[in-house]
């Protein structure tokens, strides 16, 4: 790390020389007012003593630099006094992204933005420090506009490496999991439609939901219109002889029973029902509409299966699209789909980070 002082008339003054020498990723370690002597110590003036750093290291996104940040805290360091100042800094930034009433104006709103749209405590400091490091670095006068620009651009950045977009037509299983009545035979419908009217893809459907009378009818209807075969399981081996008979098919969609999550019994039964081989692409559905502590607790459960992407159901019936963002960073798993209403197959579209931008800042950006 580079670290210099800065000696100017105004902190605007300071701020374009650490720029000018440092670069935009300088971050202000202190600042204070000093006075320099004239002539004689006669006509003081007042000026302005910064002092910054800059990561020397090639372009790092700003949200992983604050994790890099934290691990270097527990590396010796050479300059006491740099370590005390880095310190104080850290612990005003702690203080100003748990009060919430020290951020300057148009963080504040944006801090405000966030608790609306449910976003987590956690997840909502480490969007507010890097906001806050880019605020000073630029100068202390963006407007709630820009300050939301910004934002827009670190969710981007956060969900940069986590994998996202539809089915990646490599696997031959593409099967949805997750709890009851979260639209996953809807939304299987309306991917294997994809899937066989754009993607001209021989396609079947496969259920293992036997436990509601008119589930199986539900699929059956959307087979009949798709003109696709279905076939209905109840174990393990008809699991396997669907497989076989089913094996010239390009793409097998395969419906589950939305069972209680709290029941880890379930998610047991779908490893008795379902081969989870490396032939397989799961999704675990998740509609907007749930407490994303719940979505939580799903994932928790679900997790004993390879979960591969999620896909966010119900958009349309919550503007509050928080949850979404809560569980991509805290999983680290990227979304497929999301879907925007009951009407198969036009209301889903691919899940793209942009996209979880726009929606959590209501900056349209493509
Ligand atoms: N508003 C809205 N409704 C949806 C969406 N997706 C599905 N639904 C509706 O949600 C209800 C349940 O959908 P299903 O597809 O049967 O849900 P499921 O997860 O398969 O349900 P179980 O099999 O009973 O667990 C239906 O009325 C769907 O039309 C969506 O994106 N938006
Ligand atoms: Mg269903």
């Amino acid at each position: 790390m580079k670290v210099k002082k800065f000696v100017a008339s105004s902190m605007p003054e300071a701020m374009k020389m650490i720029r000018a020498e440092l670069g935009n990723d300088a971050v202000i370690l202190n600042s204070k007012v000093v006075h320099k002597k004239g002539f004689l110590g006669l006509f003081a003036r007042k000026n302005i003593e910064v002092i910054a750093a800059v990561d020397p290291k090639p372009a790092t996104p700003p949200v992983q630099k604050i994790k890099e940040k934290r691990k270097e805290r527990t590396e010796p360091m050479r300059d006491e006094q740099l370590l005390k100042e880095i310190h104080e800094l850290k612990a005003t930034i702690h203080q100003l992204s748990h009060g919430g009433e020290l951020y300057p104006t148009p963080l504040k709103m944006i801090d405000g933005h966030l608790i609306d749209q449910e976003i987590s405590d956690d997840v909502r400091a480490m969007f507010m420090s890097t906001l806050l490091q880019r605020w000073y670095t630029s100068g202390a006068n963006a407007s709630y506009e820009e300050v939301k620009q910004w934002l827009h651009e670190e969710i981007v950045h956060a969900l940069s490496s986590l994998s996202f977009g539809g089915m990646s037509f490599q696997k031959k299983f593409v099967n949805v999991v997750g709890p009851t009545g979260v639209g996953k035979t809807t939304t299987l419908a309306k991917m294997a439609a994809d899937c066989v009217i754009k993607h001209r893809k021989k396609a079947a459907f496969i259920t293992t939901d036997t436990y509601r009378i008119a589930a199986i009818d539900q699929l059956k209807t959307y087979a009949k219109i798709l003109n696709v075969p279905l076939e209905v399981c109840y174990n393990l081996d008809d699991f396997r002889q669907a497989k076989e008979k089913l094996a010239s098919y390009d793409i097998i969609f395969i419906d589950t029973a939305g069972r209680n999550f709290r029941n880890a019994q379930y998610v047991n039964d779908l490893k008795e029902m379902i081969d989870f081989n490396e032939e397989m692409e799961t999704f675990l559905v998740l509609s907007l509409t749930a407490k994303w502590r719940d979505m939580k607790d799903i994932y928790t459960q679900f997790s004993i299966i390879p979960i591969h992407k999620f896909i966010f159901t119900k958009v349309d019936e919550t503007s509050r699209h928080g949850a979404m963002l809560n569980m991509m960073i805290q999983c680290g798993i990227g979304a497929a789909y999301m879907t925007h209403g009951q009407n198969v197959p036009d209301d889903i579209v691919e899940a793209t980070p942009q996209l979880v931008a726009n929606m959590v800042t209501g900056v349209e950006q493509r």
